[in-house]
């Protein structure tokens, strides 16, 4: 099991942090206001990749997303054209839809309103390189918000 965390904001898009191998198989305690509790949670350090927006994974891996939405200060505030981000994922070009599975409870695509947290546990099934992305059109900058994860 794969813990991850990210914020997506319209500037620089997802910024991926805290990636470790969870050594349980339960789920730190997670609310959408405060996000996830670590507190007792057994895990080891994961070497992501180097950009911050790529996740390296195998075959079978079960990945769990934290991701908060922002609304970036930085940004020209009527610019913005909703008050939420989102969490979509494509399947690798050809693949059938088989190739994740969203565990009971997640939603995807899913909705993630400035300031709160979102969450969702994906199995990918298949090698290959699977894309996510913000899926609301937030703001001019909403094409930039973009990742992957390469399965191998
Ligand atoms: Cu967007």
């Amino acid at each position: 099991m794969i813990f991850m965390t990210a914020i997506v904001e319209e500037e620089g898009g997802f910024h991926i942090f805290n990636t470790a191998f969870l050594n349980q198989t339960g789920l730190p305690p997670f609310d959408t206001s405060n996000g996830y509790n670590l507190t007792g949670v057994k895990y080891q350090d994961y070497q992501g990749s180097s950009d911050n927006r790529t996740i390296d994974a195998h075959p079978g891996d079960k990945i769990t997303f934290y991701i908060k939405g922002l609304n970036a200060t930085g940004t020209d505030q009527s610019l913005h054209q909703s008050n939420s981000h989102g969490f979509d994922l494509s399947a690798p070009s050809g693949a059938t839809s088989s190739a994740y599975d969203v565990a009971s409870g997640g939603v995807v695509p899913g909705t993630i309103p400035f300031g709160k947290w979102y969450s969702v546990t994906v199995t990918f099934n298949i090698a290959g390189v699977f894309v996510y992305r913000c899926s609301v059109p937030c703001s001019p900058l909403h094409g930039n918000m973009n990742g992957n994860i390469v399965v191998r």
